[in-house]
C-alpha cells in the first residue's frame, strides 16, 4: 500500500460519519482531498443529499465546486455538524500540527465551530510530541516587518533550539502568501516544547502573529490508516 492508498483509506472511513443534511467543514491537503472526492461521489450517486460544505481554503473551494458540492461559509453556518481534515502531526493526546498546506487559519476557524472534528492521517503522521517530526510548525503572521516577528518567534523557543524560517513559494521564490494575504513563518524545534497551551498563548501574544498551527484539544476523532489496517479513536 502506498502512502496515498493509506490516506484514501482513512478518508473514506471518515466519510462514513457523514449523514444527509449535514453542514460539513471540508479540510485541505492531499488526505482531505480524498474525503471530498468521496463526498462528491456519494452525492452524485444519490447516496447522500442536502449536504452543505464549508471549505477551509480556496483550493478546497475549487475542488468542491467542481464536484457540485453546495457551498457556504461560517457567516451563514456558525455551527457545523462535522469537519474532516488531515494533519501534519498527531501526538498521543490527539493534539495536532496543521498548516503545512498553508490553510491553518481558516481550518482552525472552521474546525473550531464543529460538533465533531474527524482527523484523517496515514500512520507516518503520528509523533511522540508536537514538533517531534522535525518538520515545520507553521505560524501565520502579517507581512509588515515579518523579520521582526520571525525573530520574536524564534527567541520564544530558544531553549528548544528553535529555528524560524519565512515560507517561500517554490513557484516564484517570493514569500508564500496565504488565502488571507498573510505570510507564514515555519518553526523547527530540536526538542519537545513542553506545555503546548503555554507555547500557543505566548505565540499569540506577539502582535504580528495571526494564528499558529497547533490544534490543541480540538480533534474529537482520529482515524489512522496503516499497514496493519485502519483504526478509529475517539477523544
Ligand atoms: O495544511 C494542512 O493543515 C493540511 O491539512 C495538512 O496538515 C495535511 O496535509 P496532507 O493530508 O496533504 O498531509
Amino acid at each position: 500500500l502506498t502512502q496515498d492508498d493509506l490516506k484514501k483509506i482513512a478518508a473514506y472511513k471518515a466519510v462514513e460519519f457523514v449523514e444527509s443534511g449535514m453542514v460539513l467543514g471540508l479540510g485541505t491537503g492531499s488526505t482531505a482531498k480524498h474525503a471530498i472526492d468521496r463526498i462528491g461521489e456519494l452525492l452524485r450517486q444519490g447516496k447522500l443529499s442536502n449536504i452543505v460544505g464549508i471549505p477551509t481554503s480556496t483550493k478546497t473551494h475549487e475542488q468542491a465546486l467542481a464536484l457540485n458540492i453546495p457551498l457556504s461559509d461560517i457567516d451563514t453556518h456558525p455551527v457545523l455538524d462535522l469537519a474532516i481534515d488531515g494533519a501534519d502531526e498527531v501526538d498521543p493526546d490527539m493534539n495536532l500540527v496543521k498548516g503545512r498546506g498553508g490553510s491553518l487559519l481558516r481550518e482552525k476557524m472552521i474546525e473550531g465551530c464543529c460538533k465533531k472534528f474527524v482527523v484523517i492521517v496515514d500512520e507516518s503522521k503520528l509523533v511522540n510530541y508536537i514538533g517531534g517530526s522535525g518538520l515545520a510548525m507553521p505560524v501565520e503572521i502579517v507581512p509588515f516587518c515579518w523579520k521582526f516577528t520571525a525573530q520574536k518567534l524564534q527567541s520564544l523557543f530558544e531553549d528548544s533550539g528553535c529555528v524560524a524560517k519565512l515560507r517561500i513559494s517554490p513557484e516564484n521564490g517570493k514569500p508564500y502568501v496565504t488565502d488571507n494575504g498573510n505570510f507564514i513563518v515555519d518553526l523547527y524545534f530540536k526538542k519537545d516544547i513542553g506545555d503546548l497551551r503555554a507555547a500557543g498563548d505566548a505565540i499569540l501574544r506577539l502582535a504580528g502573529v495571526v494564528e499558529h498551527g497547533m490544534f490543541i484539544d480540538m480533534a474529537t476523532t482520529l482515524i489512522v490508516a496503516g499497514e496493519l489496517g485502519v483504526t478509529v479513536r475517539n477523544k
